[in-house]
């Protein structure tokens, strides 16, 4: 039995790059799979620099953006694991199973490499072991995120090993990763970076919550390059290339047919065309977000009736899993 297990980080609003790489596919395994568990990271929020309460905002704007995507709460656990303890108790446990191999390669995962500079803490370089608990905690198997986790699954199983060979037992599975058909989103103002909600400059950055004015401007002034027309070049042209990817991604085209269509045109024209494109998607998303903005209450409510129905399934594994190891 497949066991949906996925989660974003309230760092801020979610973009463009979350939708595509992960959020629109939460929505449509909802209606094939009826035990999608899907969290709101905010434990991780602490290892970057930012109050508890923008956390708590954040939170909340995420969970109406999740909301006005079309997500469920009838069909979806959606919670926030703050709310549910069990997360931090197991990643204490898998902690004391990872040695000395895996001590060595929190160090070397490139998102620890890239945050650090930024802002270092102990949370940031165990991230990964927390993120593997909010996995195993509900036996997931299936994992719906963006190409970028890889490295971080990988980590999730190989932990899980350890904690199987430390413990004796086969308390955990391999998880996989469902890989979305959409690539990596690069930041519209500096396309060598992925777009990202906490590294990077905002303008590179589409939010879900943003006005269709706010997405024209980001378009327009995305960085592309001085070689005139339009022609298909990862390497050397990574600007447009980017562009190209974001309007097949985002008008659900074949990224051949967009390129057949855009190539040796003038990028103003694929800039304007993306812009619209994107005002058609984001739109109506934000202008419902917003709505559901208004009615906190509501928002409030769903997640706390969905901490309820994640603490009920948490405390059962986590009580079987102390059973296992024998600790109780
Ligand atoms: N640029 C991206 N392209 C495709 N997918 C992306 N994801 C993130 N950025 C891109 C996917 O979004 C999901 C939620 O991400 P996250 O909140 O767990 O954190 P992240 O992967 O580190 O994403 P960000 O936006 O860069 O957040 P911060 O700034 O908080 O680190 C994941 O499934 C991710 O793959």
């Amino acid at each position: 039995r497949k066991q949906i297990v996925s989660a974003i980080q309230p760092t801020g609003e979610p973009h463009l790059g979350n939708y595509l790489g992960a959020l629109k596919q939460w929505v449509s395994l909802q209606d094939q799979h009826d035990n999608c568990v899907f969290g709101l990271a905010d434990n991780h929020v602490f290892t970057s620099k930012i109050t508890a309460k923008q956390v708590r905002q954040n939170t909340l704007k995420q969970t109406a953006v999740l909301l006005s995507l079309g997500l469920d709460p009838d069909k979806v656990i959606l919670y926030k694991h703050s709310a549910v303890l069990q997360h931090t108790a197991l990643a204490w446990l898998l902690s004391t199973a990872a040695t000395s191999g895996l001590i060595s390669k929190l160090r070397m995962l490139p998102q620890y490499k890239e945050k650090s500079q930024v802002h270092d803490n102990l949370g940031l370089l165990t991230y990964p072991v927390l993120m593997s608990a909010d996995i195993l905690l509900f036996h997931g198997t299936h994992i719906p995120v963006g190409e970028d986790q890889n490295i971080h699954i990988e980590f999730c199983n190989s932990i899980a090993q350890y904690f199987n060979r430390a413990y004796k037992c086969e308390v955990f599975q391999t998880v996989s990763q469902l890989l979305t058909t959409s690539p990596r989103v690069k930041s519209l103002a500096d396309p060598s970076l992925k777009m990202s909600k906490s590294y990077g400059k905002a303008s590179g950055v589409i939010g879900m919550l943003d006005t269709d004015d706010q997405i024209r401007k980001k378009v327009k002034k995305a960085v592309t390059d001085s070689f005139g027309p339009i022609t298909v070049d990862q390497d050397e042209r990574p600007g447009v290339y980017n562009l190209l990817l974001l309007l097949s991604a985002v008008s659900d085209t074949h990224f051949r047919e967009v390129c057949r269509k855009y190539e040796y045109r003038n990028v103003v024209e694929l800039k304007n065309d993306l812009s619209e494109c994107l005002v058609g998607t984001v739109g109506p998303v934000r202008d419902r977000a917003l709505e559901l903005l208004g009615d906190i209450g509501y928002v409030e409510k769903v997640l706390s009736v969905g901490a309820e129905k994640a603490s009920e399934i948490a405390e059962k594994n986590l009580d079987s899993i102390y059973r296992t190891i024998g600790l109780k």
